[in-house]
């Protein structure tokens, strides 16, 4: 790639503006590539499924339209350019009339997702939702848990009962250790408030559960379905800096195996793309949109092509400064140093995204001075952790 010329007093000798371009271009790829996951939810209507979907999942399916009837009882809710289907059984009843045929509509819905043998059409997993009141329990649906995880039932979804507005510890136990104590072939009990519960008087109890049946269902998906679960989900930040761990943790081997013969600065355009990549794919675990001049604001300050400084210093000759890093001076990368600033840059980048995901920063905020003031800090931060763990 050609230097622009810009007043970016460009370091690394990279064509920036390609570089952003280059950067939203892997952003979109990453997030074409994510397989479909397909979640049916079961349970009676009013138990607290369409809440539930909308405090676990980013975008608020039931809402935003996207909605097809598959059966009588069974609709699929899903959206362009999102990679979640939901198969909600609504008005769902488990009464002796109708059981037959519900089953019937469950069990043939997930058995044709299953046929066509692709792995974005098939089911991954049912949440068979209970509301954890324990007098609206009924030995009927204790029954179809047990058809539906049988081990002789050709479906092999896993399913995960969620004992629903739990907001009565008393109650929830008691449905919890009797469903534990059935030895159904189910892969969890999980007990969730989906949304704080009001009562008269001013009392509240907070919501809970949603990251315990996060994580249950991290555990019962395939390899190639953690990324879109982790893009989709939006109850628990654990999973995605966990996910992210492992994205950084591969692209900072990826760059010491690009850098292991020492790498002349001129021709850092592989590292840079490695780092694109590794930041394409944190946007796609948080599954957020950011702006062009976000993006250009994180990789001019992070690759210190602003010219700014922190504390006096340029974050780049933070790194040139260290001895042993002395050879980046003469215009060469070793592993290790290509290690570190893929590391810092992916921690900081982690971490920003976190703090938007949390709603502590806005991303709007982090175009103004402050925000870039932070992000420096931040980044500088990464830096300075790096030169201390690898003893520069
Ligand atoms: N506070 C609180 N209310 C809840 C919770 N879950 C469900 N509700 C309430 O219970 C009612 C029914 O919830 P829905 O999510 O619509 O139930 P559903 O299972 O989708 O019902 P159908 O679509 O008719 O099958 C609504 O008024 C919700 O606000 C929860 O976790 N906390
Ligand atoms: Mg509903």
């Amino acid at each position: 790639m050609q230097q622009t010329g810009s007043n970016y007093g460009n370091f690394w000798n990279i064509d920036f503006l390609g570089t952003i371009s280059d950067c939203f271009s892997k952003i979109t790829e990453s997030e074409r590539n994510l397989n479909r996951l397909n979640i049916m939810i079961i349970g009676k209507s009013g138990v607290g499924k369409s809440t539930l979907v909308n405090n676990l999942f980013r975008n608020d399916l039931a809402k935003t339209g996207g909605v097809k009837p598959v059966t009588k009882n069974i609709n699929r809710y899903s959206l362009p350019n999102y990679p979640l289907t939901i198969y909600d059984s609504q008005g769902f009843e488990l009464n002796k009339n109708t059981q037959k045929n519900i089953k019937k509509q469950i069990t043939d819905t997930v058995s044709k997702c299953l046929k066509s043998g692709k792995t974005d059409d098939a089911i991954h997993c049912i949440l068979y939702c209970i509301h954890a009141d324990s007098t609206r329990f009924e030995q009927e649906e204790i029954r179809f848990i047990s058809e539906l995880t049988n081990e002789s039932f050709a479906l092999r979804v896993p399913v995960i009962v969620v004992l629903t507005q739990a907001y009565s510890k008393n109650y929830t136990q008691q449905l919890h250790s009797y469903i534990s104590g059935l030895n159904l072939n189910i892969a969890a009990v999980v007990d969730v408030l989906a949304e704080p519960y009001f009562f008269g008087g001013g009392q509240v109890i907070d919501r809970y559960g949603l990251d315990t049946l996060t994580s249950e269902i991290n555990k019962t998906l395939n390899h190639d379905l953690l990324k879109t679960f982790a893009n989709v989900q939006k109850a628990s930040a654990e999973l995605k800096i966990n996910q992210c761990a492992n994205i950084i943790k591969a692209s900072v081997t990826e760059a010491g195996a690009a850098a292991m013969t020492p790498l002349p600065v001129a021709d850092s355009v592989i590292l840079i793309g490695i780092e694109t990549k590794m930041l394409a794919e944190i946007t796609t675990v948080f599954g957020t949109s950011p702006s062009k001049s976000f993006i250009s604001m994180f990789l001019s300050t992070s690759l210190g092509t602003t010219g700014a400084t922190v504390g006096g210093r340029a974050l780049v000759s933070a790194l040139k400064l260290v001895p042993g890093v002395g050879s980046l001076s003469a215009g060469m990368i070793n592993a290790s140093v290509a290690m570190a600033i893929t590391a810092a840059m992916g921690n900081a980048y982690t971490q920003i995204m976190l703090m938007i995901f949390r709603g502590e920063l806005s991303a709007e905020e982090m175009e103004t001075q402050s925000g870039m003031n932070k992000l420096f800090e931040l980044i500088d931060e990464q830096f300075v952790k790096q030169k201390n763990r690898l003893n520069f």
